[in-house]
């Protein structure tokens, strides 16, 4: 499993231009342990790692996971949800050599069993739930393996499972998994803290593992920063998920100039609340962006309540969320959100009107991100004038981006109209994992990635994201984006969120159907459709883009890292509503 390769002089001038470095990903977040060793690194929802206990876990971790029989260049996917021990899996893993494919909690078992397929992992992270069902997804995906790449599983090595048994687990069955996990599978509380392994330690010598300074062995680093890191998943919503293959020095660069825009220091608390196993929670700057400045990682789930009450109690200066938990938060009762300096916004479209409010109402600073797995980061800087910051998704973060906008036909067009955008650049993959027909799809011969976003090139030099290339809706003809919809309805007082998606129907192809969340206070009859076309006309919306309907709701369904499911909605729309029982 390899990153497609980059054409040398790239390469080169990447090298030159100090974009790609030598360093491991997972020295670049330790290396405040030796600096500051007493500071708090993790604060999680059941214990705090200071930086020095950090490095010790890592280590313990990285000398388990080869004890268990995992090898450098080996996959293992890592379904688990925000806890210090997701992180110290994770740098654990990078420590041993082992890519971990980063898979949101969220994710579905038939997608886990793709990604591990597609990747050919050897083993699976995941959260042990009552009822025993990860351990049966486990089975399963062996299984799976076992017939799908016969000989990838060989008798000496069982397929790795390892289960971390969450405080919900525990509050049902009083202490835990009870019930004995099957061959190859662990306790991972158990197996970051070192124990449970010992039946291979015998055999760590001959297989040439060196001794780590915790007296633990470690395999000696035989791989470069220009070898995978981690997989990331791609955010599409329609389909299976596309692995994404991040190398070291892209991702260190990555991380690194994401902390510096995002304004990270020592002195930084950054909530992770998205999940981490996301490009975004994981490394823009998130977790590992803090960690690489001497920060200190919050951990906590994603509901507005959890998210006020982690800023309160902890003192959080940043904090990076979709815009519809952004959105939630101006909700939450009595919050102080006195400590939060940058809230960053990305993910999916964070209205203008909506910006508008967040920034009145938080009194921090907003920073949109638009950023995708595959690589291209925009950020608004954090001294853009407001107005550029509500009103743009931000610019690219590296000197080394390449971007242009091209038309339907693939030819360039001027950005100021608008087009897709194309990127490449230090930190933007080259291929997918995936079969070369998918590739070619995504990529152009050269290299360039087809983002599959229309953005418009504002007069700040700031992108405008005005809708996907396949979020149109296409009626009799005259195509409107969904976006274009969604902005203007954002701003009537009485909509609290809003998707547009296409409805069949028989002569046209298609219509406008708008789903909508109504503002806290009002009912579903601020929101008719009588009432939303007039608004919509007058904010100069086609006739064509009008809704022909509109479904009132309490929320919208969102994808595994929380952003509206429009596959689901369209589906929905399609689906004739079936009838109660
Ligand atoms: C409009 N659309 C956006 C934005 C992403 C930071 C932030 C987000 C992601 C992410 C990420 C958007 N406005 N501000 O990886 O590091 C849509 C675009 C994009 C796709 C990528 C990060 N921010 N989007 O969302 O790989 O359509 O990454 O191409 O999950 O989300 O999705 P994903």
């Amino acid at each position: 499993m390899r990153a497609e390769t980059v054409p040398a002089h790239l390469e080169r001038a990447y090298v030159d231009r100090g974009y790609w470095r030598a360093d491991l990903l997972d020295d670049v977040a330790l290396r405040y342990a030796s600096r500051t060793p007493d500071r708090p690194a993790l604060i999680g929802p059941s214990r705090t790692l200071t930086y020095g206990r950090l490095a010790a876990e890592t280590n313990t971790a990285a000398a388990a996971f080869a004890a268990a029989g995992l090898r450098p260049g080996d996959a293992v996917a890592v379904r688990l949800p925000n806890t210090v021990e997701v992180v110290v899996a994770l740098l654990g893993l990078l420590r041993a050599g082992v890519v971990p494919v980063l898979v949101p909690p969220a994710v579905g078992e038939d997608e886990l069993r793709h990604v591990v397929a597609a990747t050919k992992a050897r083993g699976v992270l995941l959260v042990d739930q009552l009822n025993g069902r990860s351990v049966r997804a486990f089975t399963e995906l062996r299984a799976t393996l076992r017939t799908e790449h016969t000989g990838q599983l060989g008798e000496d090595r069982p397929f790795f499972g390892a289960f971390l048994t969450t405080a919900t687990d525990r509050a049902g069955n009083g202490s835990g998994r009870t019930g004995a996990l099957p061959e190859g599978a662990y306790d991972l509380s158990e197996l970051l803290a070192g124990e449970g392994t010992q039946e291979r330690a015998g055999k760590d010598a001959e297989e040439g593992l060196e001794e780590a300074a915790s007296g633990r062995r470690v395999p000696p680093r035989t791989w470069r920063s220009a070898d995978l890191a981690v997989c990331l998943l791609s955010g599409g919503s329609t389909g299976p998920p596309k692995v994404i293959p991040r190398t070291h020095r892209d991702y260190v660069h990555n991380v690194e100039i994401s902390a510096r825009l995002a304004g990270l220091g020592p002195h930084s608390r950054y909530l992770a609340a998205l999940p981490v196993t996301h490009n975004f929670a994981l490394g823009c700057p998130g977790v590992l962006g803090t960690l690489a400045t001497g920060g200190t990682v919050v951990l906590s789930e994603a509901t507005p309540n959890k998210v006020a009450a982690a800023v309160a109690a902890h003192r959080v200066t940043v904090a990076a969320l979709v815009p519809g938990l952004a959105k939630s938060l101006a909700a939450v009762a009595g919050a102080d959100f006195s400590s939060l300096e940058v809230l960053q916004a990305g993910g999916a479209k964070l209205h203008e009107a909506d910006a508008r409010r967040l920034i009145d109402q938080l009194g921090c600073r907003v920073q949109q991100v638009f950023g995708m797995a595959e690589g291209l980061l925009n950020f608004t800087r954090l001294d853009d004038p407001d107005d550029v910051v509500a009103a743009t998704q931000g610019r690219p973060a590296s000197p080394g981006d390449e971007w242009r906008t091209v038309g339907p036909d693939g030819r360039p067009v001027p950005a100021e109209e608008g087009g897709e955008l194309q990127v490449r650049g230090p930190y933007t993959i080259r291929g997918y994992l995936a079969k070369p027909e998918v590739n070619a799809a995504a990529f152009t011969e050269d290299g360039w990635f087809r983002t599959g976003d229309i953005v418009r090139l504002h007069e700040s030099g700031n992108f405008v994201v005005t809708g996907r290339r396949k979020d149109f809706i296409n009626r009799g003809g005259e195509k409107v984006a969904a976006a274009e919809i969604e902005g203007r309805l954002a701003a009537h007082p009485a909509v609290s969120d809003c998707a547009a998606v296409p409805a069949p129907h028989d002569f046209l192809g298609e219509t406008v159907c708008v789903f909508v969340v109504p503002a806290a206070g009002a009912g579903p009859e601020a929101v008719t459709l009588h009432e939303l076309r007039r608004h919509l006309r007058e904010s100069g919306l086609p006739p064509y883009g009008l809704p022909e309907s509109v479904r009132v709701v309490e929320a919208l369904p969102q994808t595994a890292v929380g952003k509206p499911d429009r596959a689901a909605l369209t589906r929905l729309v399609a689906e004739p509503p079936s009838d109660p029982q």
